[in-house]
């Protein structure tokens, strides 16, 4: 007898109980959604965050893809594009936005394509 179309346990707590079953399945190219968190930034003057996505190879191309951390709890929940991709977490206020952060040879990441604020001033950390 078929199972039937139903929901099967991600996490379930009886999980050692059940047969057989692995991972959830997901069809082929549906796309999950992904938690991103991340530690408080020390710049003066951060007020919330932005997240960026980019193409992992193609540095750096990333492009904000949500501008406000809801809840302010550090973490989103988000809808990753397809292929490789990376994520930085900006601090910002409605004005400015603070560091993208260091590549690994020291140099300051560039902003992003349709920044989340005017500009980068955010003072940076002590
Ligand atoms: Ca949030």
């Amino acid at each position: 007898m078929s199972p039937g179309p139903g929901l099967r346990p991600i996490f379930g707590a009886d999980s050692s109980a059940s047969q057989g079953s692995g991972p959830p399945e997901r069809p082929a190219g549906a796309t999950a959604s992904i938690v991103v968190t991340w530690g408080a930034s020390c710049s003066a003057g951060v007020e919330d965050y932005g997240i960026y996505e980019g193409r992992l190879g193609a540095w750096y191309g990333h492009t904000a893809i949500d501008c406000t951390d809801e809840g302010g709890d550090l973490r989103e929940t988000i809808l990753p594009g397809t292929g490789n991709r990376y994520y930085l977490v900006v601090p910002k206020n409605a004005n400015d936005e603070g560091s993208y952060g260091r590549s690994s040879g020291g140099a300051e990441r560039p902003r992003g394509a349709s920044p989340c604020s005017p500009s980068r001033t955010l003072a940076p950390c002590p």
